[in-house]
């Protein structure tokens, strides 16, 4: 275990109802050796930080997984908002599994798939222009319904670099001001496809076009609520992102601008993210509804292959309902 984490151990008994985590279950402090990880239950869980990650050691992800060890998943997710898991080897069809355990999934409208798992998508640097990860952003905002979440596998990696960075949202809501919040709860904003995939990079051959110009008919711009309550949890996020969202309703464009700038480099602090490393077989599960995350695109020419499962969410309610449109 590493030098300045701090380990906490769940029990997989059974499905526990969300709670925040209590200090009591915090073993230790700050150790040179793995004295503080203290194991009960089946599995540990190591945080990577105060407000957002953490290590799941102990579990297979290639199941099939019990009931309860799903339940025991979704309840660390809700905790900690984005989960990792060391040397795991799933066959694509087993990383639909696991993710259709927590939902329907979504095929997405743009990427290339796995060829016979049309769930999985493929994040290949040698076949897609991957620029629009390499900015923070929240999955599929664009859609009426932007995912729950997504289980995302290491398939090859570069030597260094290509580290994903996540947010949280909920984090970065705590820490606005009273008044800031009275404000934001009243806004809704316009998320727009376009942002993040554009023509010029989505339509490069006349086949492409036509399917970029058939995903923005059925994608216009959705308006959602820039605070959102998470559905479970009941906690409030930040829910704009520099990826899809495009406009504030209701103020001039100028207020909105500038209201989405402060709002973007908020969301963007250090004290709300943790930066992870990939190793092969290495997966990553997050929370789509109160996470960003950011791609770090450092470690060109090389090639970097992941592989992505989407589960589908609902549609944002915010402190005054769902946007309008
Ligand atoms: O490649 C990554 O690390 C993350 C890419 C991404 O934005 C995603 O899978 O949603
Ligand atoms: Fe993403």
């Amino acid at each position: 275990m590493s030098l300045s984490t701090l380990h906490q151990t769940y029990q997989n008994a059974g499905p526990a109802p969300f709670s925040p985590l209590p200090d009591a279950l915090v073993v230790g402090g700050r150790h040179d050796s793995g004295a503080s990880c203290i194991a009960f239950g089946r599995w540990q869980v190591e945080r990577l930080s105060p407000g957002i990650g953490a290590v799941v050691h102990g579990v297979d992800l290639a199941g099939p997984l019990p009931a309860s060890a799903i339940a025991g998943l979704r309840d660390l997710l809700l905790s900690h908002q984005v989960l990792f898991f060391r040397g795991q080897s799933l066959t694509s069809r087993q990383h639909r599994d696991l993710g259709a355990a927590f939902g329907s999934l979504h095929i997405h409208p743009v990427y290339p798939t796995v060829a016979g798992v049309p769930e999985a998508i493929v994040l290949d640097t040698d076949r897609t222009d991957l620029k629009d990860n390499a900015l923070w952003h929240t999955d599929v905002t664009f859609s009426e319904t932007p995912s729950l979440g997504a289980i995302l596998v290491a398939r090859h990696l570069p030597e260094t670099g290509g580290d994903t960075l996540w947010a949280s949202t909920t984090a970065a809501y705590d820490a606005l001001s009273p008044v800031m919040k009275v404000h934001l709860d009243g806004l809704t904003a316009l998320h727009d496809f376009t942002r993040s995939f554009p023509l010029s990079r989505f339509g490069r051959s006349p086949e492409e076009r036509d399917r970029w110009m058939a995903v923005r008919n059925r994608h216009p711009p959705v308006e959602h609520p820039v605070i959102r309550i998470h559905p479970e949890t009941g906690r409030k996020a930040i829910f704009v992102n520099e990826g899809f969202t495009s406009e504030i309703c209701d103020l001039e464009p100028e207020e909105g601008a500038a209201l989405l700038a402060f709002l973007f480099r908020h969301l963007a602090k250090p004290e709300f993210q943790i930066r992870w490393s990939w190793r092969d077989g290495d997966v990553a599960f997050w929370d789509n509804r109160v996470t960003q995350h950011y791609a770090v695109d450092d470690y060109r020419p090389h090639r970097r292959i992941m592989h992505r499962v989407t589960i589908l969410g609902d549609r944002p309610v915010g402190p005054r309902g769902t946007g309008i449109s």
